[in-house]
């Protein structure tokens, strides 16, 4: 019995180049999606291993030979030429699928790829189809509201995040903002705050009830960045500051979110903040995370755009706006995130 394991993109191209190797006859003992050796760039980097064997092997004719010499063990890429264009195609989703994308956006991304493009093997193709595709799931707004509320589960790094959008805007000279900590339950959360505040010489208001969040407010002449308690947004203090939100013109209220959430938690989540009408989500701890997709799919899915990406600790050097490319970026999980973003 002669047992043959080769590497394709797909199922049914592994099962031709074990068929061309072992005869019609091949029995396929197993297929498995493993991750890809030699491949470059890639998302995923997975591909088919098929285990498969038969009575005799067909080494010895001349077509088994040409085919071995092109269904070594170690080669998992097929030539460009001799992929038909839709079995290419096909193999790009299933590796982006593999990867953890939904079939949706992977068919969406496989879609913006020319024939050529999925042929080639090449990560160029894939990245420029992806920035194109999350075009509509970015929003770097240019000119801030003049509320700008962070939301979100405690932990997440809503302060942190502030601290980085405010230290950045001081360090690049930009527009005035003013700090506004409505997280007044617990202890350390104003200090964090007031701490980077003093720091940056920005103007700092606490408010622990809703007349004091309506008296902060008032007298904020710049934007102010609102922190929020990571209290349930059905909490009576929460509500009570979105009351006085919802009297205010130019609100952005941005829902925080860490980046290794599963995509339920992410709906849930999302549900329960919907009632405070967000509008944009932050992405942060990137650089705790596998995997960012999950995620991003629950969001893309309700059609909220991300405004920043966070990937560390570091204020304020660990945060970017969310664009085409930092996004494709991060959930391609590029090591590199910073200098790609630099671009
Ligand atoms: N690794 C990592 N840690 C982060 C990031 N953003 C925030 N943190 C940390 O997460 C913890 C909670 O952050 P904090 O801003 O207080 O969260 P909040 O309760 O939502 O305000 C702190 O230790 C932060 O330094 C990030 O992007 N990556
Ligand atoms: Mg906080």
């Amino acid at each position: 019995m002669y047992v043959k394991r080769v590497y394709a993109p797909t199922v049914r191209e592994a099962l031709a180049m074990a068929r061309d190797e072992l005869g019609p006859a091949a029995l396929v003992l197993s297929t498995e999606l493993v991750p890809a050796s030699g491949w470059r760039g890639w998302l995923g980097q997975r591909v088919v291993r098929l285990t498969a064997a038969a009575e005799r092997g067909l080494a010895a004719t001349p077509t088994a030979a040409s085919a071995a010499s092109r269904l070594s063990e170690d080669r998992t890429d097929v030539p460009a030429d001799r992929q038909p264009a839709a079995g290419a195609r096909a193999g790009v989703i299933a590796r982006l699928v593999a990867a953890g994308m939904t079939r949706a956006l992977a068919e969406a991304v496989a879609a913006r790829m020319s024939d050529a493009e999925c042929r080639g093997n090449a990560d160029r193709g894939l990245r420029r189809a992806l920035v194109a595709e999350l075009e509509g799931s970015s929003a770097a707004d240019a000119a801030y509201a003049r509320y700008e509320v962070f939301v979100g589960p405690p932990g997440v790094g809503k302060t942190t995040t502030i601290a980085k959008i405010a230290a950045q805007e001081c360090i690049a000279g930009g527009q005035a903002l003013g700090l506004v900590s409505a997280d007044g339950f617990r202890a350390g959360a104003i200090e964090q705050l007031r701490g980077y505040a003093s720091v940056m010489g920005m103007p700092f208001r606490i408010a622990r009830t809703a007349g004091e969040f309506e008296q902060a407010l008032g007298t904020t002449r710049h934007t102010a960045l609102v922190d929020t308690a990571g209290r349930s947004p059905i909490d009576a203090n929460i509500s009570a500051l979105f009351q006085v939100l919802d009297r205010k013109r130019s609100v952005r209220t941005h829902v925080v979110l860490a980046a290794d959430t599963s995509a339920a938690t992410a709906r849930r989540l999302l549900d329960r903040y919907a009632p405070l009408r967000p509008s944009r989500v932050v992405i942060t701890k990137i650089d705790e995370s596998d995997s960012m997709l999950p995620l991003f799919d629950a969001v893309r899915e309700r059609g909220l755009p991300v405004s920043y990406l966070t990937a560390g600790q570091r204020v304020p050097e660990d945060l970017w706006r969310a664009t085409p490319a930092s996004l494709a970026s991060a959930l391609l999980g590029e090591p590199a995130m910073e200098e790609a973003l630099c671009h």
